[in-house]
Parts: structure tokens; sequence; C-alpha cells
């Protein structure tokens, strides 16, 4: 009999939550305070504290808020091991090596550690982005020891969908796609996010349901390939990238995205390789839009070293780190290349601000009128809602490289 799933019964379902990270910790949230006993299973010590605290280790809108709640009232405490449960959600990374392949070692590893703790009839679900193969792989592991028999368990591919700064929204709110090992699998699993999902499911086999989330990430990335090579070619040709899109933005099938100083974050510089890594012959857009979107942040970084040479002893400020705006997640952020490249170069004194940390282990963060004070060349590299308030005479007669539009779309 498979396992049930309804509102009225998530009280009597246990959920192991593997990897309390940016997807893990709020989905664990989320389910825990819809009712679920949820044990949170995270290897890095301190994040275990701190959420058993009622706190989140990472910063994200009410997240704070709701792990407070679903700590108080039992159902949601953390540990530096896994247990048995009904139902094991898998939300570890799948970062890429060097040479662009997928490094499933978080997946596997996670699989092999609940392995021995999974029971028949147990619903195992990968929200982890991966590879076309992956779920079938994870079959292979709790079904090659032989304690287990295939269609023992339920397992199946949800891929996570959600965007830092709106992630417990759109945990919710979002539709999902939900691809299972078999075909029970697929309706076990959307029953269970049926219980806290009120976007719509979408159901299919495993292998499309991993490629399709791979497919978004790769769209996002070839359109923004797009906006930051619009911004070469306005710059060769003396025109504004800005006033260009927008205008271009008019026709009523054209809506081009922004140009920035490159693409940063833990999904789209990564996922798209999954891609060409399963199939190299077939991809090749999907290719040359990674490699146009990675060479951005060396072309302002030229840029402003170019400006430096004007000036006996240049000053560059940094405004922003973060790999996107109003988020503290320095992931794969484009700013910190252009930093560590202006760094690293010896041509210019660098100021950095970078109103959501703290400290950086490589810079000596300060506020952004000391960044501004003496400061030749700016580079805006994050569009934080907190530069949108800097005066504009802050900027006057400075050379100023607005590589996310920031000052633009203030001003109109
Ligand atoms: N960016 C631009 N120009 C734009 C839009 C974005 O340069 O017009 C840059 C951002 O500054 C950032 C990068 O792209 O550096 C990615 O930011 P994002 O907001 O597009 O996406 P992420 O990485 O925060 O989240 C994406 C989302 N995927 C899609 O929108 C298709 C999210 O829904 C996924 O859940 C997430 O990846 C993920 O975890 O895969």
């Amino acid at each position: 009999m498979p396992p049930t799933f309804s509102p009225a019964t998530c009280g009597e379902r246990t959920i192991c939550v593997v990897g309390l990270g940016y997807t893990g910790l709020p989905t664990a949230a989320v389910l825990a305070s819809r009712g679920y006993r949820v044990h949170g299973y995270e290897i890095n010590e301190s994040a275990v504290e701190t959420i058993n605290e009622g706190r989140a280790h990472i910063v994200e809108p009410e997240l704070d808020m709701l792990v407070r709640a679903a700590v108080n009232t039992g159902n949601l405490r953390a540990h530096t091991t896994p247990a048995e449960a009904d139902v094991f959600l898998l939300c570890v990374p799948t970062p890429c090596t060097e040479d662009h392949q997928p490094d499933l070692s978080h997946v596997l590893s996670a699989a092999e550690t609940i392995a021995p703790m999974v029971r028949p009839g147990n619903l195992i679900i990968l929200e982890s982005t991966s590879p076309p193969g992956t779920t079938a792989k994870l079959a292979e592991t709790f079904y090659g020891s032989g304690d287990l028999q295939p269609g023992d368990l339920y397992l199946a591919h949800a891929p996570e969908r959600v965007l830092p700064g709106r992630i417990l929204r759109e945990v919710v709110e979002n539709d999902r796609i939900i691809g299972g090992h078999d075909a029970p699998s697929t309706e076990v699993c959307a029953e269970f996010y049926r219980t806290f999902v009120s976007g719509a499911l979408h159901l299919t086999d495993a292998r499309t349901a991993e490629t399709a989330k791979l497919v978004e990430n790769a769209y996002r990335d070839v359109n923004i390939a797009f906006a930051n090579e619009l911004s070469l070619l306005s710059d060769e040709l003396d025109i504004d990238v800005w006033e260009t899109i927008e205008l271009a933005n008019r026709h009523p099938r054209v809506e081009i995205l922004k140009p920035g100083p490159g693409v940063g974050g833990h999904c789209i510089p990564v996922d798209p390789w999954f891609l060409v890594a399963t199939a190299p012959e077939s991809t090749t857009l999907i290719r040359t839009a990674r490699g146009v979107n990675e060479r951005k942040p060396d072309w302002i970084l030229e840029r402003a070293l170019r400006h430096a040479e004007r000036f006996k002893d240049p000053v560059i400020a940094c405004l922003g780190l973060a790999y996107k705006p109003n988020v503290d997640d320095m992931r794969e952020s484009p700013a910190i290349d252009i930093a560590r490249g202006i760094k690293d170069s010896g041509k210019a004194a660098l100021r950095v601000c970078e109103p959501y940390l703290e400290s950086h282990d490589d810079f000596a963060l300060v506020d952004h009128d000391t960044a501004l004070h003496d400061a030749d060349i700016v580079l805006i590299l994050v569009a934080h809602d907190d530069f949108r308030r800097i005066p504009r005479k802050s900027f006057e007669e400075k050379i100023i490289i607005d590589a996310c539009g920031l000052l633009r779309e203030r001003d109109r």
C-alpha cells in the first residue's frame, strides 16, 4: 500500500530534509508549519545550532520568523545525523567541476547516508537541480544493496524553482514539476506536494523533470547573454544600451532582459553546463551564451582599469558584491570577481561597499559614503535598494560604470 498524504494527516508523517540551505531550510520550515514533524539533517554544525535556537542561518525575507515558529512548536529540529522518516527530501548542492561536469558527490553521498534508514514504502524526493539520469542513479543506490526490491520505494524528482529573495512565497505558490522514477512514484509524490503547494503540479517522468528544470535556467542564461551582448555592441556603437533595450521592448513581441556585470548565483551559471555535458553536440547556443556571460566581468574590469590609467593614484569604488540585488548571497558573484581583479591588478586603490555583509575575507568593507568619498571611478555592480538612495551629487565628477543600470532606472 502506498503511503497517503493529506492535510488532515500531516501530523502523522515524519519528513527528513537532507540539507538545510537556501532550499532545504525554507521547505523544512513550511512543512513544519503545515504540521509535519520535520527532522532536518545538515552537516554544518553551526547552521544546526542557529536553527535550533529558532533562527535562520541565511538571510531571506520572513524566514527567521517561520523557523522560530517551527522550532517553537517542536515540529522542526535540526541535527547532524539523519533519521528514519516517511519522506526523505534531498536538498543538497549539485555544483559543477572546474571542467564544467556535474558534481553529484553531495547527492550520491546523501543517498548513501540515508540508505540504511530507508524502509519499504518510503517516499524519496530529489529536489536538487540534477542532470538527466540522476534519479535513476539514486534508484541504483537504494536498490543496489539487495535489501530493497525495485518498486519498494517511491522515488521522484521535484526540482526546486524558488527565487532567492522570494523563497517562502515561491515554495508554496510556484507550479511544480513532479517526475517519478515510475508511475506510482509520480502519483505519491504529487499527493505529498498537494498538502503544501498551492501552485499547479505537472506530472511527468524523472528524466523529463530533470531536463525541464535545467532548460528553465538555460533559457534565462541565454536571454541574459543576449542582453549582455547588447551592452558590448552598444558600447562599440557609442549608444546607450538601456535606452536601446527600452525602445526595442516597446515592440509587442520583444522582451529583452537586463545587462549586468555577469551572471551569478549557484544555479544559472552552473545548470546550463549540465545540459552541455549531457549532449555536447546539440547545445551550441547554450554553451555560447555561457561564454558571453562568463566574459562580461572581465569586460567591465578592463574598462575600469583603462579609465584608471588616466589618474596618478586612482581610487576605484565597487558598490555591491552580492550576486544580485537585495540578497546576502555571494555565490559565483561576478561583482566579487571584478573587485578581486582590481585588487590583484595593483593598479588602483579599492573601496568596497556591500551592505548585506558585515565583513569579507578578501576586502575591507566600508559604507557607501566612505567608498564614494575619494573615488575617481565608481563601479555600480549590484542594484541594491540601499544604493538607489545615494544622492545624485555623491556621483558627481566621478567616472561611473553603471553595470546594472541603477542610476538610469532610478532617475526615470
Ligand atoms: N540577471 C541579469 N539580468 C537579468 C536578470 C538576471 O544580469 O535581467 C543576473 C542576476 O543579477 C544574477 C543572475 O542573473 O546574477 C541570476 O539571477 P536570477 O534572478 O535570474 O536567478 P537566480 O539564480 O536567483 O534563480 C534562478 C531562478 N530561475 C529562473 O528564473 C529560470 C529560480 O526560479 C530558480 O529556482 C533558481 O535559479 C534555481 O535554484 O535554480
